[in-house]
């Protein structure tokens, strides 16, 4: 038997929280490696990372990288993916690609330029995709409107 994935990433959620919960919401155990510089450049001088970036997710003898990829591979192995389930599944993973490229952006921003972007990342967080995940999940509060996330992690972006 397969022994469980491993995820490399940065010790925080980013672009891999998404894996996070498709692996949970399949029920799969994962293991986890949070990358200090050190060990984020020894994947990049072994050549393990094909786009020299994270998340990587070693599974079934292979090191996947790039979200949308391991996301697809992951529902398929686990029949989450339908057929109309199937462009659901799509549409509600790349609105949230969508999210996380104004979020990727905030980094690289000159510091005069990063309190309106956060402003952004608030407001399309909070207006535009945050609602649309509490619907389906059949919340009825603002569970992530309010979520730490926004109040403390990004803040301090
Ligand atoms: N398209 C990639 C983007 C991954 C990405 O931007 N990863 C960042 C960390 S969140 C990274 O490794 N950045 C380092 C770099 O681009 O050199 C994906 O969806 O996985």
């Amino acid at each position: 038997m397969a022994g469980k994935p491993k995820l490399y990433y940065f010790n925080g959620r980013g672009q891999m929280e998404s894996i996070h919960w498709l692996l949970v919401a399949a029920g799969v155990e994962f293991e986890e490696e949070f990358l200090e510089t050190r060990e984020y450049e020894k994947l990049l001088k072994d050549g393990v990372l094909l786009f020299q970036q994270v998340p990587m997710v070693e599974i079934d003898g292979m090191k996947m990288v790039q979200t949308r990829a391991i996301l697809s591979y992951i529902a398929g192995k686990h029949n989450l993916y339908g057929r109309r389930e199937q462009c659901t599944v799509d549409m509600y993973v790349e609105g949230t690609g969508d999210l996380m490229d104004v979020i990727r952006v905030h980094y690289k921003l000159p510091p005069k330029e990063k309190e309106k972007n956060l402003a952004l990342i608030n407001e399309r967080a909070t207006t535009r995709y945050f609602p649309v995940y509490e619907k389906i999940c059949g919340s009825e509060g603002t569970i992530y409107s309010q979520h730490t996330m926004l109040k403390g992690k990004l803040m301090n972006l």
